[in-house]
């Protein structure tokens, strides 16, 4: 299997931990879908996006939930992150949709000061996206149960949730910082020295650099 992404992106590192968490052997294909690196995600996805998972057969998965739903059915129900059915699997997928909306808005909010020019950044915009990120976290807190999110095992709901606190984080200490979430906090710390997590750290990037000057407070 060939994982296509950079682990900066947070869609590609939870497939890579997923992929780490059940010992299944890829090879990293590191491109960005940006600049120089989206004509090479264009091979493996019409529309340039990361990640993608490309089979050994040669079949591309696209979509950072379609990937994780092949690599459950791939590693069985007993050790599958996401329940195969009743409430179980209710209960990790309201989580991981809450997890990935908050996420996709705080991208949202990046990328309106990373690809317009400062002086017309629309700030009601990146105010109203952040206040959805943080009442997003705010509710995943409130609905941690502990000592993982949904009990005494570990799901896909907490390597998610882990990947995407860390890059806010690293994106947006200033309102990550201020977020009154000492489970998720302590969820990110406990997984960030894990193997799988040891050995996706996310690469430098191009956007970090150009985002720091707006996105620190
Ligand atoms: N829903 C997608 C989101 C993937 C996504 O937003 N990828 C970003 C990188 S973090 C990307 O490829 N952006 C380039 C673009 O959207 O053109 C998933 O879960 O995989």
């Amino acid at each position: 299997m060939r994982l296509v992404g950079r682990y900066s992106s947070p869609f590609v590192r939870r497939v890579a931990v997923t992929l780490r968490h059940y010992d299944m052997a890829y090879d990293h294909l590191s491109v960005m879908p940006f600049g120089a690196g989206k004509a090479d995600v264009a091979r493996f996805n019409p529309i340039a996006r990361v990640p993608v998972l490309q089979l050994d057969d040669g079949e591309m998965l696209c979509d950072s939930t379609a990937i994780l739903d092949h690599l459950d059915e791939a590693a069985g129900p007993e050790r599958a992150l996401v329940p195969s059915y009743g409430k179980a699997r209710r209960q990790v997928l309201a989580l991981l949709a809450i997890a990935l909306g908050s996420n996709e808005k705080l991208v949202a909010a990046l990328y309106e000061r990373h690809f317009r020019p400062r002086e017309i950044w629309h700030q009601p915009w990146i105010e109203a996206c952040e206040g959805q990120v943080r009442d997003g976290y705010l509710w995943l807190e409130a609905h941690f149960t502990g000592p993982w999110f949904t009990g005494g095992s570990i799901t896909q709901a907490d390597l998610t949730t882990a990947v995407f606190w860390s890059f806010g984080m690293a994106k947006r200490p200033g309102l990550f910082a201020k977020l009154d979430c000492p489970n998720l906090r302590a969820l990110g710390e406990r997984l960030e020295v894990t193997p799988a997590f040891k050995a996706t750290q996310p690469e430098a990037e191009m956007l970090s650099s150009q985002l720091a000057d707006g996105s620190k407070s």
